[in-house]
């Protein structure tokens, strides 16, 4: 019996929690399957170092053999980018890979879950999953929203991948009632675009104001809910609205076509996206995960000295 049950705290991350320092979650499936290598690596080092510059201590999630890790050294953030054979882990696929001695890249849903279960309250990612259009035949949802549901953790992202049924989305959000809030704006942010053209309900202006919301979701109790704050990438970083629209019809076309199905359809219309569009999608993408990282250490530190 020589199966491994580990949830591992890096020593400078379970040390900050400890002090009661701002910890900012970060998720590694973007790393390993939503971005091209080595560049991968770059941004992985890069996204930390703002949290840092920030105030914050970076926790990045993964597994590596069987071993469920808060907080990655420098030699698995490598191994992280590079292997190959590393998988793509939701929340439910945690159990058995720590189980079994698997290792993965943790998307929203699994690294949602592993930060509140290591005492992580804040967290950045680019775009959250959510529903997938032709969801009436796929069937296919994003455990993200799921797991955000009965999850008590900020995420700060760029709204959902424009890849999905936007509006859709939000609707499934509002009836499993996941807070939904505008970072400095009252229109959803569209992932690539600085705009979904959808409206939000609510629209928070400062760290502190969404610290406040974190207090009073504790003040108020279950369920255990997560907030999700949504940071549009500025507009002058976003990808072309014409060009994103027409390049996302082919890559849809394209999946149908070659009948990509579950796991692998993210990765690949990003992947599609960004070679369509001779990479201005990822230069977007980094944009919109940066400044996400960025605004989740700020609220980080309000949340911890507020
Ligand atoms: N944000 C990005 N790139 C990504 C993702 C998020 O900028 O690749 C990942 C997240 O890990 C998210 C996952 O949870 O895509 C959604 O995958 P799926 O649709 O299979 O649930
Ligand atoms: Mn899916």
């Amino acid at each position: 019996m020589s199966a491994i049950h580990d949830v591992r705290l890096s020593t400078e991350v379970r040390d900050a929690l400890e002090r009661g320092l701002p910890v900012v979650a970060l998720e590694s499936t973007i790393i390993a399957h939503g971005l091209p290598r080595p560049r991968n690596l770059e941004v992985a080092g890069e996204l930390e170092r703002l949290v840092r510059d920030g105030g914050a201590v970076p926790a990045t999630i993964a597994v590596l053999d069987g071993v469920a890790h808060v907080g990655l050294d420098e030699k698995a953030l490598d191994r992280v980018a590079f292997d190959e054979d590393l998988r793509k882990f939701g929340n439910r696929d945690l159990a058995v890979a720590l189980g079994t001695g698997a290792s993965g890249a943790t998307t929203v849903s699994a690294t949602a879950s592993l930060a509140a279960r290591a005492g992580i309250r804040v967290f950045a990612t680019g775009g959250l999953g959510g529903v997938h259009r032709g969801w009436r035949f796929s069937q296919d949802e994003s455990a993200d929203l799921n797991v955000l549901s009965r999850t008590r953790i900020t995420v700060v992202c760029a709204g959902v991948k424009s890849i999905l049924d936007v509006p859709a989305t939000l609707q499934r959000l509002e009836t499993l009632n996941v807070g939904v809030a505008g970072y400095r704006t009252a229109v959803f942010p569209g992932f690539y675009l600085h705009s979904s053209g959808e409206p939000v309900d609510w629209t928070l202006d400062s760290p502190g104001q969404v610290a406040a919301v974190m207090r009073a979701q504790d003040v108020l109790g279950g369920p255990e809910t997560a907030l999700i704050v949504a940071n549009p990438v500025p507009e002058n970083e976003q990808l072309d609205p014409a060009l994103h629209d027409r390049v996302l019809a082919g890559a849809l076309e394209a999946a149908e076509r070659e009948g990509v199905t579950g796991q692998a359809i993210t990765p690949f219309l990003l992947d599609q996206l960004m070679r369509q569009t001779g990479g201005a999608s990822l230069e977007a993408n980094l944009a919109a995960v940066r400044g996400n990282v960025r605004l989740a250490a700020e609220i980080a530190v309000s949340w911890t000295t507020g």
